[in-house]
C-alpha cells in the first residue's frame, strides 16, 4: 500500500476559510464540467496547428481519464507528469483530475536524479512524458526511471511512444471501448490533494508540495480576479506551464477558470513569442526576469504586431526598477510584478497601483487572510520599513510537505507559519520588497539551485576533496552559480567538471557556471565554519576580486 498525500489546515482554519468563501468546494474535474456546460464552443487552447474548445478538451479529458483506469490506476495513484507546453498536457492532466489521479509536475529540464527522486518520493504508479522535446529524447529516460522506481508501473507517451504506451492510442482504444459516459462519478473531494508541485529546494533535493482542490483553485480564482481575466482573456503560456507561476498565477489554470483562452508557445524566447502575440492576439503572459529582458531588447526593432499585450507579469526573481521601468514606454503595456511561491503565498502588484508601486517593490498578497510576519533572527517582528524573515500562513498556503519530517521542522513554525527564507521590507499598503533571502540557493534566472545539492554532486568526483556551492549576481541571469573547489590530488579541468557533472542527468540548469580551484577554504581561530559562513565568506571574496 503506498501513504495517502495529503496536506491538512487545522480545523479551525479550515472552517474560517470555507466560511469567507476562500474555500468553495470546487475540484478542477467540475470547474472543468462548468465552464464545457456553459461555453463550450469557445476556443479554450491553442497549440501548433491545434484549436480546442473546451467541449473538445472535456472530451479528450474523459477519453484520457478512461484511459488511465483502464491501466489499472487507481483514485489516489500518482503519476508523474513531464511534457513541454503542447495542447496535450491539458488533455493529460485534465484526465488524470477527471480519473481522481494526482499529477506530479516536472520541468522538461529535469533529467533521471530528479525524476527518480519526484517518482519514489510520490510513489507514482505512472510516468508521461513526450517522445522528444527541444533535442532531447524522454523515452530512454522513462525506461531508466521505470527501472529505477519499481511504483512506476506504466510509462505513457505523447508521440511516438517506442516501447511504452502510446497517449493518443490508448484514450482512442479507451474511448471507443468504454465511452466517455461510463467513466465513474467524479472522485476527488475538494479538500483532497489535488496536484503536486516541486518546491525550489534550499536544502538537498526538491522537496514534493500537496496543494488541495480547495486552496489551489482559491489562489487560481482570486489570481485571475487580480489580474483581470475573463473570456476575452488570451493568456500566452510562454514558461514551461509546469512551473506554479505561469499554472497559477494566474497563468494558464486563471485563463481556464475564467472562461478565457490558452496560447502554448514552445519556446519562451521573442522569436517564437512574438509571431504568436500578434496572431493570436494574446493579452497577458508572464515571463521571468531574463526573458523580460531580452523581449524588452528584441520589442523596438520587431515587425510583429504587439499592441494586443494589456499585461506583462514578471516574477520569480527580482525585477531591477530600472527594468521595470521601461516596460510601459517600450511594450506599451502594464507591468504587473508577481513574487510567489509554489508553497502558497503569491504576491501582486494591483494593475491600477501608482507607478512608483509597480516598479519598485514586488507587491501584496492575494488574501485579506494571508498573514505576513516580518521577524528578526530571534523572532521578534520588525518594524515596517525594515528587512526580516518573511514567514507566512494562510488560505492556500501548505502546512507541511510531503514525507519530509526533519525538513518540515525547519520550514514550519509550531503555529504553522511557512519560513519563506525570504528577506523582505513591507512598506504602507502592506507592499512588499524582495530585498535578499536567507538560505543558500541560487536563483539562476528564475530556477531555484539548491548549493548543497550541486555539492553533494561535486563531492562525488573521485578528484574533489572538498566543494561549495555559491550564487553570484549576474547581469543577465540575475544569479550565477559558482563552485569552489578544493581538488583532490591533481586538480581537473574547469570544463572537464562541468562536462562529468552534465554527465550525471540532472537538469542542466544545475551546472555550475563557474569554477574557482582553491587549495583550502577559510577557517576561523576557533576551527572551522559553518557551510553557511563559509559560502559567504567565499562569496564576499569573490566579489571584492571583480
Ligand atoms: C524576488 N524573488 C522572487 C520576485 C519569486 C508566482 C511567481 C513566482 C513563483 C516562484 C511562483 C520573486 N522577486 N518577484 O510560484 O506562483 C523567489 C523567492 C521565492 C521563490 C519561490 C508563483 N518571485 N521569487 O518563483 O517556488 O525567493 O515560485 O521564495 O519557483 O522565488 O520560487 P518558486
Amino acid at each position: 500500500m503506498t501513504a495517502p498525500l495529503t496536506q491538512v489546515w487545522p480545523p479551525e482554519f479550515a472552517q474560517r476559510y470555507r466560511e469567507r468563501g476562500y474555500w468553495r468546494g470546487e475540484t478542477f474535474a467540475t470547474v472543468l464540467a462548468a465552464r464545457a456546460d456553459a461555453h463550450g464552443d469557445a476556443i479554450a487552447i491553442v497549440g501548433g496547428e491545434q484549436r480546442w474548445t473546451y467541449a473538445e478538451l472535456r472530451a479528450r479529458a474523459d477519453e484520457a481519464a478512461a484511459g488511465f483506469l483502464a491501466l489499472g490506476l487507481e483514485p489516489g495513484d500518482r503519476v508523474v507528469v513531464q511534457l513541454p507546453n503542447i495542447p496535450e498536457f491539458f488533455a493529460v492532466v485534465f484526465g488524470l483530475f477527471r480519473a481522481g489521479l494526482i499529477p506530479v509536475f516536472a520541468l522538461p529540464a529535469h533529467r533521471l536524479t530528479e525524476i527518480a527522486h519526484f517518482a519514489r518520493t510520490a510513489e507514482a504508479s505512472a510516468y508521461v512524458i513526450a517522445d522528444r522535446h527541444d533535442g532531447f529524447d524522454y523515452r530512454p529516460l522513462a525506461s531508466a526511471v521505470r527501472h529505477d522506481v519499481s511504483t512506476v508501473k506504466h510509462v505513457v507517451v505523447v508521440g511516438d511512444a517506442g516501447e511504452h504506451v502510446s497517449f493518443a492510442g490508448f484514450t482512442r482504444l479507451a474511448g471507443a471501448a468504454a465511452g466517455a459516459g461510463s467513466l465513474p462519478a467524479y472522485t476527488a473531494s475538494p479538500d483532497d490533494v489535488a496536484l503536486v508541485q516541486i518546491s525550489g529546494g534550499s536544502t538537498g533535493l526538491a522537496k514534493l508540495i500537496p496543494r488541495t482542490h480547495d486552496d489551489y483553485l482559491y489562489s487560481i480564482r482570486a489570481s485571475a480576479e487580480i489580474c483581470g481575466l475573463g473570456p476575452d482573456t488570451v493568456y500566452l503560456a510562454a514558461l514551461p506551464v509546469a512551473h506554479n507561476f505561469p499554472m497559477s498565477s494566474p497563468g494558464v489554470f486563471g485563463a481556464l477558470y475564467a472562461g478565457g483562452r490558452i496560447v502554448m508557445s514552445v519556446a519562451p524566447g521573442p522569436e517564437t513569442a512574438f509571431p504568436l502575440i500578434e496572431r493570436e492576439k494574446v493579452t497577458i503572459t508572464g515571463l521571468v526576469p531574463p526573458l523580460a529582458l531580452l523581449w524588452l531588447q528584441a520589442a523596438p526593432k520587431t515587425k510583429h504586431d504587439l499592441t494586443s499585450l494589456k499585461v506583462l507579469q514578471v516574477g520569480g526573481a527580482k525585477l531591477l526598477p530600472e527594468a521595470a521601468r521601461t516596460v510601459r514606454p517600450v511594450l506599451g503595456c502594464t507591468l504587473q510584478q508577481v513574487f510567489g511561491m509554489a508553497e502558497g503565498l503569491v504576491n501582486y502588484t494591483r494593475l491600477d497601483d501608482p507607478e512608483d508601486i509597480i516598479t519598485e517593490t514586488q507587491g501584496r498578497p492575494i488574501a485579506p487572510d494571508d498573514e505576513v510576519l516580518i521577524v528578526d533572527d530571534q523572532g521578534r517582528a520588525v518594524p515596517d520599513g525594515e528587512v526580516g524573515n518573511l514567514l507566512t500562513r494562510g488560505p492556500y498556503t501548505i502546512r507541511a510537505y510531503h514525507a519530509a519530517a526533519a525538513a518540515n521542522l525547519r520550514a514550519f513554525t509550531e503555529d504553522g507559519f511557512y519560513r519563506t527564507g525570504d528577506m523582505v521590507k513591507r512598506l504602507p499598503g502592506g507592499y512588499l520588497v524582495v530585498e535578499g533571502r536567507a538560505t543558500d540557493h541560487i536563483n539562476r534566472a528564475g530556477e531555484k539551485i539548491s548549493a548543497e545539492e550541486i555539492e553533494g554532486h561535486l563531492l562525488a568526483h573521485p578528484q574533489v576533496f572538498d566543494a561549495v556551492v555559491v550564487s553570484v549576481p549576474d547581469a543577465f541571469l540575475g544569479e550565477r552559480s559558482c563552485a569552489f573547489v578544493i581538488p583532490s590530488g591533481d586538480a581537473p579541468k574547469a570544463a572537464a567538471l562541468k562536462g562529468w557533472m552534465r554527465a550525471r542527468d540532472i537538469a542542466s540548469f544545475k551546472t555550475p557556471d563557474q569554477v574557482v580551484f582553491v587549495s583550502e577554504f577559510p577557517t576561523t581561530a576557533v576551527g572551522k565554519i559553518s557551510r553557511k559562513e563559509l559560502r559567504a565568506v567565499l562569496r564576499a571574496e569573490l566579489l571584492a576580486q571583480e
